[in-house]
């Protein structure tokens, strides 16, 4: 059910303009002049305090924008009458810190423009300098989004690519998303940073032939590579917090390395090593790994364009004072 109803049709009467998101670099220049000096102070505190934020906050973003486009309604919570995206089956592994982040910034902005700035926005804008302090490339970003009004489990599934799908199915999933295969490619390469729970590749390390056999080693996968995760997640089904990081050479550094290691058998997960197979992917891989420049650019181009689309206006959607919540207009 849309939530906009009777109110919107009104609105869209009175101003058809507002069908056209207006988004804008310097959106809050007049109204939140304070508004990138205080999102970057707050993020690198945080950033600082605890290292794991850039990933998990450029997981949460990417989550975020594959469902109906970058609107914060992954950060709404579940209510007694309705469970909410981010606890879709899929969200179970979204980090804390990057919802705490989201959380501090809008306080802080709170306090300084109160029910100016979107969850939208500061989600996009926080990501992006993220990118930027973990070595990655600079993002042009414009503001201007609205938060939705609705935020469904039901919606999530379908729109997130699983590791264990087809090239095919996660070309597709891409493409409904409006991105192209070599958005994809270029998009992925953020799994040079961050880490991945061992239940999401297990399955290709121990094969049920050959449980902890030595020598069992994945197609395409370094054999000790494999050996190393083996041991790694030996103990994965009592301890659900076993991980590996997503590039085993760069872990925390924002760079092309995740595409040389998909050419040489170190891609984590098996979509991760498939990226490096497949016909219509691989000329990209390849081009990516060869050089970091190409990367950077058409990561920062393809960021961009993700974080433009299908984004909410006054007609469906508003500013949230909570990040968790939706206001409420009636009480
Ligand atoms: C083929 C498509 C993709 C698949 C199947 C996929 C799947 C996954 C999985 C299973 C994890 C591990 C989650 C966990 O165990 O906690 C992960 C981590 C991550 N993914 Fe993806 N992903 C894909 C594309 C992307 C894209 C396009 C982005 C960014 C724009 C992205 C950003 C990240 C980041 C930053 C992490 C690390 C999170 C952390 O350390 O907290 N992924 N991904
Ligand atoms: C893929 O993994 C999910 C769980 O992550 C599982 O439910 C599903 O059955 C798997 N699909 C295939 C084709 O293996
Ligand atoms: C596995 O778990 C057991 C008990 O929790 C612990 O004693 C052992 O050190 C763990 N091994 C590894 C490799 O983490
Ligand atoms: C992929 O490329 C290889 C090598 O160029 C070729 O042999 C193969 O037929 C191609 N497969 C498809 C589906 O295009
Ligand atoms: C690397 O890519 C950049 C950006 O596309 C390009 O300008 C440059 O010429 C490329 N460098 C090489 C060595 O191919
Ligand atoms: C970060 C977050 O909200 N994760 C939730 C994902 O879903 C599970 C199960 O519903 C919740 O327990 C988590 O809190």
């Amino acid at each position: 059910m849309n939530s906009c109803g009777l109110r919107c049709l009104f609105i869209l009467l009175s101003f058809p303009y507002l069908l056209q998101a207006d988004l804008s670099s310097d959106y809050y220049s007049k109204t939140c002049p304070d508004f990138d000096q205080t999102l970057v102070q707050v993020v690198t505190d945080k950033q600082i305090a605890a290292p794991t934020t850039a990933a998990g906050t450029l997981r949460l973003f990417f989550h975020d924008c594959m469902v109906d486009g970058c609107d914060a309604s992954i950060l709404v919570a579940s209510t007694s009458g309705k469970t909410s995206e981010r606890d879709a089956d899929i969200n179970h592994s979204l980090p804390g810190d990057a919802f705490d982040l989201i959380t501090r910034i809008k306080t802080a902005l709170e306090l300084k423009c109160p029910n100016v700035v979107s969850c939208s926005d500061i989600l996009v804008g926080a990501t992006r300098s993220l990118v930027k302090m973990v070595g990655g490339p600079r993002i042009n970003v414009k503001y201007g989004r609205k938060d939705s009004l609705d935020s469904d489990m039901n919606r999530v599934e379908g729109k997130l690519a699983r590791p264990n799908m087809t090239m095919d199915h996660i070309i597709s999933i891409f493409g409904s998303a409006g991105l192209t295969v070599q958005e994809m490619v270029a998009l992925v390469g953020s799994h040079t940073i961050g880490f991945s729970h061992c239940k999401e590749f297990a399955s290709r390390i121990f094969n049920s032939n050959a449980e902890h056999s030595a020598d069992f080693c994945p197609e395409g996968m370094n054999s000790k590579y494999a050996a190393e995760l083996r041991k790694l997640c030996s103990n994965y089904t009592k301890d659900a917090e076993m991980s590996a990081f997503n590039d085993v050479f760069t872990p925390g550094k924002f760079d092309n390395m995740y595409y040389k290691n998909l050419q040489h058998g170190y891609g984590l997960l098996e979509s991760d090593q498939a990226i490096a197979f497949d016909n219509r992917t691989r000329p990209f891989v390849d081009l990516y790994a060869a050089n970091e420049t190409a990367f950077f650019d058409a990561f920062a181009k393809a960021m961009e364009k993700f974080s433009e689309q299908r984004v909410k206006t006054e007609l469906n959607g508003d500013v949230r004072r909570r990040c968790d919540q939706y206001n409420d207009y009636w009480g």
